[in-house]
């Protein structure tokens, strides 16, 4: 019963498209208003967080009447529009993006000065909300900003944690994890819609009956939960659009059971209460590893649930035919963790709206489509049957009824080949029998999707061949991209006024015109104005690691950065070993450290806190660093730093700075990355292996403006097949064993050779993702880096070619790429 039909014809019922008066008097008044009536505190009484939130509801007033008309005329206009189901959001804070995209930093800035307060200071007050672990969660956050920017009517879809990411802290060099209690001091973005909850169903069984003549079934959950939506404003960037990004959040459907309240039990009394909320406490900390927990599969159940309620109630008009749903929506599913949204809509479609089975499988089979984001095995996501029939009955028989009329169908077309049938059915036998999300999604999807070219590649030739052979023209791929707003406007402002000064405005909206700036990379004026914005970034970095972590960033060093989740296919156990080559080098005489390149290596990476090779890993790099930074024969010409806690707000310092983006993951491994294409638009050079979208990156960017290095993904698939034997690599190469040694001999654990025996046995009579067999190529590439590096002006041309030629990579690219291959859903002026 939430959306009622309008109550009001008064004229003024309609909001007015323009918000409050755009002064700074304007502004000022606004502010103080919303700090007086709604902080409930004077000026000179305020604290610096009253000021903040009232700062962010003044931001939020003048975007309102925008929203609100937005929402009306979403629902007026009855186009065709993209939900976009993802379990994850790394926004990164919010403030500073809302004021870009409405015109107000510069209004704002003086208001705030006007009232004697910096607005610096009320920026570091925001906590981020870290909805997401990674790549994956700040893509959905690029893609919801460039669908706003580019006018496409859409909704993002996902899950209100209580508790996103947990924040990292090290003692002794070790990862410590802490709650991420970000809404503590009040959530100033957000819009609790209590009334408009969805009820949510779990457990239970499932029973057949007769509805006049016709055998139906339905579901009798056993125990339900209510899903409270909070929307979020996503303004476009100068356009005045506002779109929604509606996060849903569980409440227990009863408080707590009065009669057992009474009796006196108070902890059982509230026990339903806490089992249902526990729904959505806490944001999964694993990246790519899934560990397949039941609150997992609730979590996932529970927000699809809701979303495709809340469509199907309140973007459709009472009268509406389902049968032209693919008309009017698709459902794209951001990895396999929406995918249990399939069976939710057939059983909606079926069970409760009495539609033929047919029917509804060509309507759900055209309104979704699914990305997939990895190649690793282990992250293609499993729900063992036995636990998908405890949870979700009927969602259970619905799939295998799919999968019946699916392998029916292979059968038909390829003989009865049970090779193949056991290949391709939905439903796994071994190790237990279970639900492939990946297969029921590539099944159901229009379209499924990569998210780099050679990663759409391996999707088809590699993951799923036989799919691709019985649906031709199903898969796609579209590149990655990331959003010029936040990554280059607001991270890089130093930056972004020097294009501006160069092209002139217009670029942040149409990348591809940062290709003017090649002209200019021949142009001393121009680089030394841009050699002047990256020192600076570099200063600004260098501020903000003092005041958050108390390091002291070494002036003249070139910045050599390594920032993403700790994985071993993404190798940050590479980047140690030159590091130790380095300091082993200067440390038994061989080398002069005055011989040496000046570097800062700079690394940033949260490992899942089951991971524990990852961890050891996070140890290994700390203790690395304690070592080379203090040790007095180094002459202060390598410095380790490894601030704790990397998250989307401190990327947007590190990465404007980066003078090298490390991007080496083992060639086959990496999906696309998205951090390899903010680097690059940064001006930072790559050091990378062909993996990802470093293919495309160095196409574009030029073999002479990118370091490559390591196998082809063929090359290793043929080191597999002949027999990888790491020691071999080990006994054959020099370097490689002198680094190896030093930390087995402990020299980095206090002479203790057990705290990393199990790096080392891993490398040497394991090594899944080769590291040794790249070491040789890698250490010869950085030998290229520093010999590039000592030219600096020419290195400062290629880093202008970076830039120029990164302008593909704008998440407003890759946005485009989906409505013209997979959603077709033009935007809506
Ligand atoms: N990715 Br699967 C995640 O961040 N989390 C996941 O659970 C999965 C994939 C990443 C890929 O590793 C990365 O290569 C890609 O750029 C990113 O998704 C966005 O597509």
């Amino acid at each position: 019963p939430a959306s009622a039909a309008p109550v009001a014809t008064h004229p003024l019922a309609v909001a007015p498209v323009t918000g409050p008066p755009s002064s700074v008097d304007g502004f000022v008044r606004e502010f103080l208003n919303n700090l007086n009536y709604e902080q409930g505190v004077a000026l000179s009484s305020s604290s610096p967080n009253d000021r903040y939130l009232a700062l962010a509801y003044t931001v939020r007033d003048y975007l309102m009447a925008r929203w609100l008309e937005d929402q009306r005329r979403q629902r007026e206009v009855q186009a065709k529009g993209v939900c976009y189901l993802s379990a994850e959001y790394l926004l990164g804070r919010q403030l500073d993006n809302n004021l870009l995209a409405a015109r107000l930093t510069d209004i704002a800035t003086e208001a705030m000065a006007a009232c004697g307060i910096d607005i610096d200071d009320l920026r570091q007050l925001e906590v981020e909300p870290g909805l997401g672990n990674g790549g994956l969660g700040r893509l959905a956050a690029c893609f919801i900003d460039s669908l706003a920017t580019m006018s496409v009517p859409s909704t993002g879809y996902g899950l209100r944690y209580e508790y996103g990411i947990f924040r990292q802290t090290f003692v002794d060099g070790e990862q410590i994890e802490q709650p991420d209690a970000w809404l503590t001091l009040g959530s100033p973005w957000e819009f609790p819609h209590p009334e408009a909850a969805q009820t949510i169903g779990f457990g239970g069984y499932t029973e057949k009956y007769d509805d006049e003549g016709v055998a139906r079934s339905r579901w009798v959950p056993g125990w339900t939960v209510q899903a409270v939506p909070y929307n979020y404003m996503v303004p476009g960037y100068h356009n005045g659009r506002v779109n929604t990004l509606r996060l849903w959040s569980a409440v227990a459907s009863s408080a707590f059971d009065l009669r057992i309240f009474n009796a006196g039990d108070y902890a059982e009394a509230v026990r339903a209460q806490t089992f249902a909320e526990n729904i959505s406490k806490v944001l999964y900390p694993e990246d790519s590893t899934p560990q397949g927990k039941e609150l997992r599969l609730q979590q996932q159940y529970f927000f699809v649930a809701a979303s495709i309620h809340d469509f199907l109630e309140h973007s459709l008009s009472p009268d509406f035919d389902l049968a032209n749903l693919p008309d009017r929506v698709i459902f794209q599913l951001n990895d396999t963790h929406p995918v249990i949204a399939v069976p939710e809509l057939m059983r909606v479609l079926v069970d409760e709206k009495g539609m033929k089975w047919d029917a509804a499988w060509a309507i759900t089979q055209q309104c979704f489509a699914y990305t997939c984001h990895t190649l690793l095995p282990e992250a293609l996501e499993m729900w063992s049957v036995d636990l998908l029939g405890r949870l979700l009955p009927r969602h259970l028989e619905i799939i295998y009824r799919i999968n019946d009329e699916f392998l029916a169908a292979v059968r038909e077309r390829f003989g009865d080949d049970e090779m193949r049938i056991r290949n391709m059915s939905i439903i796994a036998d071994f190790p237990e029998r279970s639900v492939r999300m990946a297969f029921l999604a590539t099944v159901a999807g229009a379209k499924v999707n990569g998210v780099a070219e050679l990663h759409s590649q391996l999707l088809r030739e590699k993951v799923l061949p036989d799919f691709d052979e019985f649906y031709p023209g199903k898969f796609t791929n579209v590149t990655n991209g990331v959003t010029p707003r936040r990554f280059v406007r607001l991270a890089n402002p130093g930056l972004a006024s020097l294009i501006t000064e160069a092209l002139g405005a217009g670029w942040t909206v149409d990348l591809e015109r940062l290709r003017g700036l090649e002209a200019f990379a021949e142009d001393p004026e121009f680089r030394a104005k841009f050699a002047e914005v990256k020192a600076a970034n570099k200063r600004r970095l260098s501020d903000v690691l003092r005041t958050r972590d108390g390091f002291e960033v070494s002036d003249g060093h070139m910045l050599d950065v390594m920032v993403k989740r700790l994985h071993e296919y993404k190798r940050q156990m590479l980047k140690v070993l030159h590091i130790v080559t380095l300091y082993e080098g200067i440390a038994s005489g061989r080398v002069a450290a005055a011989d040496v390149q000046p570097r800062t290596f700079i690394f940033g990476a949260k490992a899942a806190p089951g991971y524990v090779m990852a961890k050891r890993i996070i140890h290994l790099i700390n203790a690395v660093g304690s070592v080379v930074n203090a040790d007095p024969r180094v002459e202060g010409r390598l410095q380790v730093l490894f601030p704790p806690n990397y998250n989307v707000t401190l990327a947007e310092r590190v990465i404007p700075a980066a003078d090298l983006s490390e991007q080496i993951s083992l060639a086959g491994k990496e999906a696309s990355g998205t951090g390899n294409m903010k680097f690059a638009l940064s001006g930072a050079l790559t050091i990378g292996t062909d993996d990802g979208a470093n293919v495309e990156i160095r196409q574009l960017v030029g073999d002479d403006n990118f370091f490559l290095f390591g196998m082809t993904e063929p090359e290793v698939e043929a080191l597999w097949a002949k027999g990888y034997k790491p020691s071999d690599f080990y006994q054959a190469d020099e370097g490689l064993r002198r680094a190896i040694d030093l930390i087995a001999s402990g020299a980095f654990s206090g002479g203790d050779r057990s705290t990393f025996e199990p790096i080392v046995s891993n490398l040497l009579y394991d090594d899944r993702f080769m590291v040794l067999a790249d070491y040789a190529s890698y250490i010869a590439a950085q030998a290229r880096v520093d010999a590039a590096y000592a030219d600096q002006d020419a290195w400062t041309r290629s880093s202008i070619l970076n830039v120029a030629r990164s302008g593909f990579f704008s998440s407003d690219r890759s946005i485009r790429d989906y409505i013209d291959r997979i959603w077709h859903t033009p935007p809506v002026l």
